[in-house]
């Protein structure tokens, strides 16, 4: 719990930093860097040190999914000069000629990259993106509550547990949770399986809880439902939370993800976004990003300082078969769907009652 308390507090600290920097346009004794990531995906302390040794403010905001980052982003009225997109929306912004080239020579810690990691079918050539932090989606369970074994998607439609299941309010994900349990691709434009899908969720609505955000680590922590569909990343930090916890990714497959740091084409303080993305990927701040927010660092270097219940840890860093496993996907850009994507999405949550 001790750990919850404390990653709370950092949460509300933050907020109240960021307030703090609305409005202050000078910055520190050598500018600012407005930064807009994830909620609960940073360690708050990784800010400070940059602004200590740097002299470089952080403009600290963040958002609950890629869709609400991109409505924000979009309009361009609102600028930002660190975005953390998934492979999938930095493929769409690639596309929407939204974000800038990088010059790799002004981030030498970038050598620290896997190299797995690197050249993926959304940035293929690395021009755009640097490597966060990565993971697999699967469901978390409360032992205590669920006796049989879970190893598939169905148990989420299972009526036994009405009420007592959470998904994330995160249309994306959902979907795709839906497609990969009727067998298809989660990257399909195929309009009759999209209304499966469709009216698949619509079936499972009524036994949903609740449409979480990062809330829902804390909920699922306290027992307050039985199963919830995870990033591993939130399921590793649940699972130390409380042990009656465990993490599954579905046999019938799921996602595998990259989240990446960009540039957007229209930053206005590029050199100080340049020192922020040099300095999260040195081996000592990855570590402690990865320590304090649970998700993988694509920075060896950076996984071997990280504690050996964490280091090893087969949730974080699954075994090369299930990675590699026929069924899972990374996710492309479904620009060409979107509207189907959004519409499906809303029809869901209004069936939730
Ligand atoms: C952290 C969100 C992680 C992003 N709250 C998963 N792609």
């Amino acid at each position: 719990m001790k750990k919850t308390v404390k990653r709370l507090l950092s949460v509300l600290m933050l907020g109240t930093i960021s307030l703090s920097f609305v409005g202050c346009s000078s910055g520190g004794e050598n500018g600012k860097v407005v930064v807009y990531n994830w909620g609960d995906y940073i360690d708050p302390a990784v800010n400070d040190m940059f602004t200590k040794e740097t002299g470089i403010k952080v403009v600290y905001s963040d958002y609950a999914n890629n869709e609400e980052m991109y409505a924000s982003v979009e309009p361009g009225n609102v600028k930002y000069d660190v975005i953390f997109p998934s492979d999938y929306m930095i493929e769409k912004m690639i596309n929407k000629n939204m974000l800038q080239k990088i010059d790799f020579s002004k981030i030498p810690n970038y050598e620290n990259i896997d190299e797995q990691f690197l050249n993926l079918p959304y940035d293929p050539n690395n021009e755009y993106s640097v490597p966060y932090m990565w993971g697999t989606v699967g469901i978390v369970y409360n032992k205590t509550m669920v006796d049989e074994t879970v190893d598939s998607w169905d148990i989420l439609w299972d009526s036994k547990y009405k009420g007592q299941i959470f998904m994330y309010d995160s249309e994306r994900d959902s979907i795709m949770v839906a497609l990969k349990k009727l067998g298809y691709s989660m990257n399909t434009r195929d309009e009759k399986e999209l209304e499966e899908a469709k009216q698949l969720l619509i079936e499972q609505a009524p036994l949903v809880l609740a449409y979480v955000g990062d809330e829902g680590k804390n909920k699922m922590v306290n027992g307050e439902a039985a199963l919830m569909i995870a990033w591993a990343g939130d399921a590793v930090v649940m699972l130390q939370e409380n042990p009656d916890l465990a993490y599954v990714v579905p046999k019938e497959g799921s996602n595998y993800f990259v989240d990446g740091i960009v540039i957007p084409e229209n930053a206005e303080n590029v050199e100080q976004a340049y020192e922020y993305i040099n300095f999260l990927c040195r081996p000592d701040i990855a570590a402690m990003n990865a320590e304090y927010i649970g998700y993988s660092t694509p920075i060896s270097a950076a996984r071997e300082l990280l504690p050996d219940e964490m280091k090893n840890s087969e949730v974080a860093y699954p075994d090369e078969s299930i990675l590699n496993g026929e069924l899972m996907e990374m996710f492309n850009d479904p620009s060409d769907v979107a509207s189907v994507y959004s519409s499906i999405w809303t029809q869901v949550k209004a069936s939730n009652s």
